[in-house]
């Protein structure tokens, strides 16, 4: 997700957790995912919505923005922002967004390097670096893949991405197979954007410990606002748009506004909640 409504409604509607995505933050500046942001605009993005909701927050932080030390510096500024975890992926800078092409993978040992200097800035215990392999988007072998996430793990990975852009999940599946013989302790997470027909349990039934769904809501809102403004400019008002848009009231209940007017707190006491 990309900003604190999405945030609000993910939380209301009782997901897990949070992931602020590259290309959803990107897409909702109006830019391309291809490492035009920076650092200082994905983090306020996960700040935005590390502020409106009490869910995990994972931010996806690209290749790391730059050298080892570039990315101790990334892992002490959002620690001290309160996000939960980030994500590290072995492209080389500039990335491009994983379904896009021309992406090109740093070697196995330099990514290695990334993850352990981002795991010795860390100075809360709690705080996850994810390990993020891009081997099957790039073409590379189930072996290469497992060669490279064994050395993030090595490197103290607390969890590693493994992304695929098939449209079934039997790379995930092949992956988890494998990875379950040599460390089945370290969780795997996977991104079924292609591969959307595998339902949460099946994918959860090969090994996938969680399934990140990163950018249906941005995709969602982009349907909703494109019908929307279609009908009014094909009707010349908004007599059709008006029953399939979400009400004012809905806005307001869901960023507290309704609360305030009631007389109480934004944040209500503890015993309200
Ligand atoms: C993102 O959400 O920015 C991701 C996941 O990196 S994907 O777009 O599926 O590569
Ligand atoms: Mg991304």
């Amino acid at each position: 997700m990309h900003d604190g409504l999405s945030a609000l409604l993910v939380e209301k509607c009782g997901l897990e957790g949070i992931w602020v995505s590259g290309l959803a933050v990107s897409a909702a500046q109006g830019v391309a995912d291809a490492g035009l942001l920076t650092m200082t605009e994905f983090l306020a993005a996960a700040t935005q919505i590390r502020m409106s909701c009490s869910l995990p927050v994972v931010a996806d932080v690209d290749s790391g923005f730059g050298d080892v030390n570039v990315v101790q510096r990334m892992v002490r500024l959002y620690e001290q922002h309160g996000i939960d975890a980030v994500c590290i992926e072995d492209k080389q800078f500039p990335k491009r967004n994983s379904f896009s092409s021309g992406n090109r993978l740093e070697s196995p040992e330099a990514f290695a390097e990334k993850i352990a200097a981002a795991k010795a800035a860390q100075r809360d215990a709690e705080f996850m670096v994810i390990a993020r392999h891009e081997s099957f988007i790039v073409g590379e072998s189930l072996d290469q893949a497992l060669g490279r996430a064994e050395l993030s793990v090595a490197a103290g990975a607390d969890a590693i991405l493994i992304h695929s852009k098939k449209s079934c999940a039997g790379e995930i599946e092949a992956f988890c197979r494998e990875w379950r013989t040599m460390d089945g302790s370290v969780p795997v997470f996977a991104v079924p954007t292609t591969f959307h027909s595998a339902e949460g349990a099946d994918l959860r039934k090969i090994g996938v410990s969680a399934a990140i769904y990163a950018n249906q809501l941005i995709r969602a809102s982009v349907s909703a606002a494109r019908q929307m403004l279609e009908c009014l400019v094909e009707n010349d008002s908004l007599s059709e748009a008006e029953d399939r848009i979400a009400g004012v009231d809905e806005l307001f209940e869901l960023t507290g506004m309704s609360r305030i007017a009631a007389g109480g707190l934004w944040i209500p006491p503890r015993t309200e909640l």
